[in-house]
């Protein structure tokens, strides 16, 4: 028996979750870590995944085509994982926005949606979405504070509405990161205003909790009421949400390939600032 306990535990053996969370992959990009990530692939396995945003940085191959054959192997991996069973929810981003015109459409097994609720294996609901439509919010958080909850609900109309017009026109969504630069020293303060946004948003959506990512800062924190969880980015810190059959959440950085240097993830400026240098670069 001991010996069969053992057998599970080696490492090439796929770990199986009742859902994998990942978001903000930014396959396209060259800053895309998609080696871990096929890595992580090989060795997790669950009933559903859900791709919570910027999962391809369409922004980025907008101007160059960059697409290796890791970022077609990361495509198969996913599909073939579809094929075998695994529900597959893909909720679009900032970065792959074109996805946002497709809400309800499955395509090669893989449902598309703006917005998911899911319930845990608790009984817990969680709000899932991307984030980036709080970006409004959380720069003007002061201003719609003080004007209340119509201000609120009007400036993420006008944020979408706004996007949607700049996407036609072929301009690129708002940058978060670009502004996210200009305020580098309070972004700190950045991410705590984020959660905040966020968490108000599940809780007027009467969840117990909500899943996100866009600001590439990984985190399982409880918000009064409101869980809010943060899935990270595997640009830098190789990071993915994994639930298990009870509904215990678990943040899982990702650090197999032993041969590279592990990712940080102490400093929350890094993943943003790193971005916005390759960005730069390119
Ligand atoms: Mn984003």
């Amino acid at each position: 028996m001991i010996c069969e306990t053992a057998m599970t535990d080696i490492d090439t053996e796929a770990r199986r979750y009742r859902t994998l969370f990942i978001s903000d992959v930014h396959l396209g990009s060259k800053a895309a870590k998609t080696d871990f990530l096929l890595d992580f692939l090989r060795l997790h396995d669950a009933d559903t995944i859900i791709l919570v945003g910027d999962i391809v940085d369409g922004w980025r191959l907008k101007r160059t085509w960059y697409w290796p054959q890791p970022c077609n192997d990361v495509v198969q991996k996913l599909l073939r994982k579809a094929r075998k069973g695994t529900r597959i929810i893909y909720i679009p981003g900032n970065h792959d926005e074109f996805m946002r015109d497709f809400p309800g459409v499955h395509f090669g097994g893989i449902e598309v949606a703006n917005r998911h609720i899911h319930e845990a294996g608790d009984g817990r609901k969680y709000l899932v979405l991307h984030g980036d439509e709080f970006d409004v919010v959380v720069r003007n958080a002061r201003v719609l504070a003080y004007l209340g909850d119509w201000a609120y609900d009007t400036a993420i109309a006008i944020n979408v509405v706004l996007s949607a017009v700049r996407r036609r026109l072929g301009l690129p969504y708002w940058s978060f990161s670009a502004w996210a630069k200009l305020q580098v020293k309070h972004a700190v303060n950045f991410i705590g205003e984020f959660q905040k946004v966020v968490a108000d948003e599940a809780r007027r959506s009467g969840v117990d909790g909500v899943i996100c990512g866009h600001i590439h800062h990984a985190v399982i924190d409880q918000m009064d009421d409101i869980r809010y969880i943060n899935t990270g980015d595997w640009v830098e810190s190789c990071t993915a949400v994994a639930e298990h059959q009870d509904g215990t959440m678990e943040l899982i950085t990702w650090r197999q390939l032993a041969s590279l240097p592990a990712p940080r993830t102490d400093v929350a400026l890094v993943p943003v600032a790193d971005l916005l240098r390759e960005r730069e670069a390119a």
